[in-house]
């Protein structure tokens, strides 16, 4: 038997007192996620890191949960806000649970017939990520976005359909005011069927 375990979560740094394993996205592995890449390649210019995203992580080998955070600095990129890749589950059965305990954000979520829908992420809510359904997050505000997750380790990560046909909205600031713009869905001559 796997012995029960509190970890310390501070809400608004998204570090934890315990974990097993970490990663940070910096702007110029991420080039390729936004709409702008004059205005990407002149951040990218002088050489400094910009950090996007760290995602940090709790696993024990024999268990059915996998629990982290994840904290999204606040920026843009020619004005589309700082955001994680996006992805499906490579299992379609199993889905997620995201708890925002800073910040503000938007989840993209997307299904494989190109639905699209929004939810908004804050301090007071929780967004159930049913299976089938991509989900990125997006930091659209001025402090850090921190969010709490939990899933079975075996739904695995599939970044190929985002990255090749994208979410189908993305999110830009329009004078302080989140924009939210519709991406043409892909034909489907040119997704071969
Ligand atoms: C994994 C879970 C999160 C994301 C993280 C980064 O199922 O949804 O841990 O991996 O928020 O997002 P992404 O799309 O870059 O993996
Ligand atoms: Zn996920």
């Amino acid at each position: 038997m796997i012995e029960p375990v509190a970890i310390q979560i501070n809400p608004e740094t998204g570090r934890m007192s315990d974990e097993t394993g970490r990663y940070r996205k910096d702007l110029a592995s991420l080039r390729h996620l936004f709409s702008d890449q004059i205005a990407c390649d002149a951040m990218l210019a002088s050489g400094t890191e910009v950090p996007v995203y760290e995602v940090v992580e709790y696993r024990q080998a024999g268990s059915d949960l996998i629990f982290g955070t994840t904290t999204i600095e606040p920026g843009q990129v020619g004005g589309e806000y700082f955001m994680t890749r996006g992805h499906f589950h490579q299992r379609n059965d199993l889905g997620e649970v995201y708890n925002t305990t800073s910040g503000d954000g938007l989840l993209l979520l997307r299904s494989r017939d190109f639905q699209t829908r929004t939810l908004i992420m804050r301090p007071d809510s929780s967004a159930f990520i049913p299976p089938g359904w991509a989900h990125r997050s997006v930091n659209v505000g001025k402090v850090p976005l921190v969010f709490f997750w939990c899933c079975d380790p075996a739904t695995g990560t599939d970044y190929g359909d985002i990255a090749e046909h994208g979410m189908g909205l993305r999110a830009f600031d329009e004078a302080g005011s989140v924009s939210l713009q519709r991406a043409a869905e892909p034909d489907p001559t040119i997704l071969g069927g």
